[in-house]
């Protein structure tokens, strides 16, 4: 039996919390088109009958402003230090630049430290053709060196099981540490916040996304039914009146969405409330951002 921890790196929206999903085949990581929809370190534990592979999800590694930014940096820089291997993510489309390069600056630092091994996963292989992956390889090869390099597409799965394939060998021998039931360590009340956060990021644009949290009031759960009321908190007025939208259809919207997602994880019939509130600044108070869990 192989069992070993994995922790996923790399820039923002290069697409790590897809391919979280896409090994866990569920879906317990949101996923957006805007950086930065990660915020916290996120388990996920893989199944196999000759493994168990602890997977770590982490915010993308950036140049970060605020403190919100900041911790996201720490905990992907901190969730490192806890991996037997690192998959360290980029994408296909674009040659490296500044953002990757900083990237493997933070993951050297990580191997020298622990010595580690390191897979380079090309992802979104499915938007480039063939030929443009070869010197993509080869320029990461100058890098650094790779245990391995796996181009692959998180989004259709392509080489996904030749990446688990390569993670078992590479892992220690070991016995399991979670029980076969468990899939992540996040609570309902945390993935609850987490979806109606994602329905939000889909639906808004500029600095709404960044400026919005969810904390969850109430949690009931009542036989069939969970009863559950959040407050979306944004930092200006003029974010608000967007989250809500003209006679409240933008919020409607997004609670109905997270409602149908959440019945479907959870099993059980949902009845949502949401509320906007106007927190100035919560990115950058300390205590704020404790509360929240980041
Ligand atoms: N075409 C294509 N798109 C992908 C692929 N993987 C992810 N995406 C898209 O890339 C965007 C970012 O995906 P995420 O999984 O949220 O990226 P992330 O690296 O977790 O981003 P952060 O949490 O912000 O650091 C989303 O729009 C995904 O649908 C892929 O293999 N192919
Ligand atoms: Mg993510």
């Amino acid at each position: 039996m192989k069992t070993g921890t994995v922790t996923i790196v790399g820039r923002p929206n290069v697409g790590k919390s897809t391919l979280l999903n896409a090994l866990l085949k569920e879906k317990i990581a949101i996923i957006s088109d805007k950086p930065q929809t990660t915020r916290t370190r996120i388990l996920g534990v893989v199944h196999l009958a000759d493994a168990q592979i602890v997977l770590l999800d982490t915010p993308g590694l950036h140049q970060a402003k605020d403190r919100l930014n900041q911790r996201m940096v720490r905990t992907a820089v901190e969730t490192m230090r806890e991996a037997d291997l690192l998959y360290v993510m980029v994408e296909a489309t674009a040659a490296p630049g500044p953002g990757d390069r900083f990237v493997i600056e933070q993951v050297r630092e990580a191997i020298s430290a622990g010595g580690r091994p390191a897979f380079l996963l090309i992802n979104k292989v499915d938007l480039v053709s063939k030929p443009r992956v070869l010197p993509l390889i080869e320029s990461y090869r100058t890098m650094m060196d790779w245990n391995e390099v796996v181009p692959l597409s998180a989004q259709t799965g392509l080489n996904v099981d030749r990446l688990l394939e390569l993670t078992v060998k590479a892992l220690p021998e070991g016995d399991p540490v979670y029980g076969e039931d468990v899939v992540t360590d996040q609570s309902m009340r945390t993935l609850a916040a987490e979806i109606i956060r994602e329905k939000i990021l889909q639906k808004t644009r500029e600095e709404v996304p960044y400026s919005v949290a969810v904390e969850i009031d109430r949690f009931v759960e009542e036989g069939k039914l969970a009863r559950i009321a959040a407050t979306v908190l944004v930092e200006k007025e003029s974010q608000k009146a967007i989250v809500i939208g003209k006679r409240g259809e933008r919020l409607k919207a997004i609670g109905t969405y997270a409602r149908i997602e959440m019945e479907r994880l959870f099993g059980l019939k949902v009845f949502l409330e949401l509320w906007v509130k106007v927190r100035p600044a919560w990115r950058q108070d300390e205590l704020m951002l404790t509360e929240l869990g980041y």
